[in-house]
């Protein structure tokens, strides 16, 4: 089997330490099946930045490689085009974008360097898989430096459609440089019709008959591989140690109360003030829930040297203040509101003890968060999940309460029904969802792209030679 070269921003850590997000745990997963290189940034800012030392470290068959960023980089490139331009654009936010050219040049650079640093790493016979909106060139820049390996390219956040992404002003070079790829991968339909559109309308390309695009000279296979989570791992963690702990200790805490739990990073994709807003709007439309449900928000601050996300951040404790304000008694707080991180076994402690698992994000490309919390239920008593219509994750979990996160009665309407919903109903909607969730793993899912990568290579029908225009 050839060796798997995984690039993607961060280098997660090869061990477990409860800290990594689920995609680090499944990208670690598939490279120790295979055994194989991670590639990618280090996390620290240096002067020598993508021009210093490779850091090498190992650990059975699987090398991670990073490398530094400059300062300059890291403002242009990080905090700039991919998180003030790429990210609001493909969350359908133009309002919050930033388009200086200075930021899409630092994006490029950065793309080409990392390119630069990788072709002396790659091997014949090496199978590339290159992740999410920060290097949506790279692979064109290892094309054109002559790798001719099969590469593949899967985005993790929505593709927005031609109509908003046209609002970007490089796109067609961004778009013509995803055609370098031999295999796009998307998280949902939706998402990969919204590539196509682009293809065919706004860059008059075509479709083969072995169903590959065509366009601007290039020609790629797209296609949707929704992500999973590590589900058998999450369904085990409340037996651990820290698990069982916080189990134990919400539902003390809890009494005969209910829970609502919401976990996400801070940001203004995930809908966090609507949500508020529509706990306070459940309180107000049905006070009896008042002293019986409280709502907790689990929130780790990211990206903070973005304005938009200390003002979403200052925003959610004012919110979260007056709220409170108005509805506290003396043995009742309506909502708790930690902008803080806790170790994964926790995380599926805090899920399993929550009756309601409130998942409202405006945009988000999967949402692993929706499926943590089905794998954490207890199937006896499990609990009832909300979710946004805009997630990606609602394509596969249709039997969860879907819902209009910007409508806040509908929202607060969701929430009265997911408290008072039977146990029977609760149960035939976890049952199904339970079985998709627990199938269509993290394992599952990057199997399934590099199974497709592979066979596109022997078939050679879909691949990209180096090209040098
Ligand atoms: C991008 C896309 C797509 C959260 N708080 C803590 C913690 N988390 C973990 C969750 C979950 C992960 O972070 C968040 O994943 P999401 O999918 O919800 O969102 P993004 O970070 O925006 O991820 C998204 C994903 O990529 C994968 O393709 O689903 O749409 O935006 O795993 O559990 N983990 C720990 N402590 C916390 O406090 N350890």
């Amino acid at each position: 089997m050839s060796r798997l070269v995984v690039v993607s921003n961060r280098v997660g850590p090869l061990n477990d330490t409860g800290r990594a997000g689920g995609l680090a745990v499944a990208l670690v997963d598939v490279l120790r099946k295979r055994g194989g290189l991670w590639f990618g940034w280090s996390g620290a800012v240096s002067e020598s930045g993508t021009f210093g030392e490779l850091q090498f470290a190992e650990d059975d068959d699987v090398s991670t490689a990073t490398i530094d960023v400059a300062r300059v980089d890291y403002d242009e490139f990080y905090a700039g085009f991919a998180n003030k331009a790429l990210w609001p654009t493909l969350h359908y936010r133009l309002d919050l974008t930033d388009f200086d050219r200075r930021l899409a040049e630092g994006y490029r650079r950065v793309n080409e360097r990392f390119a630069a640093r990788l072709v002396p790493l790659l091997q014949k016979d090496d199978i590339i898989w290159v992740h999410d909106y920060h290097f949506f060139l790279l692979g064109d820049y290892l094309r054109r430096a002559g790798v001719n390996n099969p590469i593949g390219f899967f985005l993790h956040i929505p593709f927005p459609v031609p109509e908003i992404l046209t609002a970007l002003p490089n796109h067609q070079a961004m778009v013509k440089a995803m055609l370098a790829y031999d295999l796009l991968g998307f998280q949902t339909a939706a998402h990969l019709s919204a590539f196509e559109r682009y293809v065919l309308e706004e860059a008059n390309g075509t479709r083969g008959e072995d169903g590959a695009l065509h366009a601007l000279g290039r020609k790629v296979v797209a296609d949707a591989f929704p992500i999973g989570i590590d589900a058998d791992a999450f369904a085990g963690f409340h037996k651990t140690k820290e698990g069982s702990k916080n189990l134990s200790l919400v539902r003390s805490e809890l009494d005969d109360r209910k829970q609502i739990i919401g976990v996400d990073r801070i940001d203004y994709s995930k809908g966090l003030p609507q949500r508020f807003m529509a706990f306070e709007r459940l309180l107000q439309m049905y006070p009896e829930h008042k002293g019986e449900v409280e709502l907790l928000q689990i929130a780790p601050p990211s990206r903070s040297e973005v304005r938009a996300y200390k003002d979403i951040q200052e925003s959610l404790e004012g919110l979260s203040g007056r709220i409170n304000g108005r509805f506290s008694d003396l043995d009742w707080t309506p909502i708790n509101f930690m902008s803080r991180s806790f170790p994964r076994r926790s995380l599926a402690g805090i899920y399993r003890a929550s009756a309601v698992g409130l998942v409202t994000p405006l945009r988000d490309g999967m949402n692993l968060v929706a499926k943590e919390y089905i794998a954490a239920q207890d199937p006896e008593d499990p609990g009832v999940l909300v979710l946004s219509r805009f997630a990606g994750a609602a394509e596969e979990m249709t039997e969860a309460l879907i819902v209009n996160p910007y409508s806040i009665d509908e929202l607060a309407e969701a929430l009265h029904r997911a408290i008072r919903m039977p146990l029977d109903e609760r149960q035939h909607r976890f049952d199904l969802m339970h079985k998709k969730v627990m199938t269509n793993t993290a394992g599952a899912w990057a199997e399934t792209f590099l199974d497709r990568l592979t066979t596109l290579n022997a078939d050679a029908q879909g691949l990209n030679p180096a090209y040098l225009n």
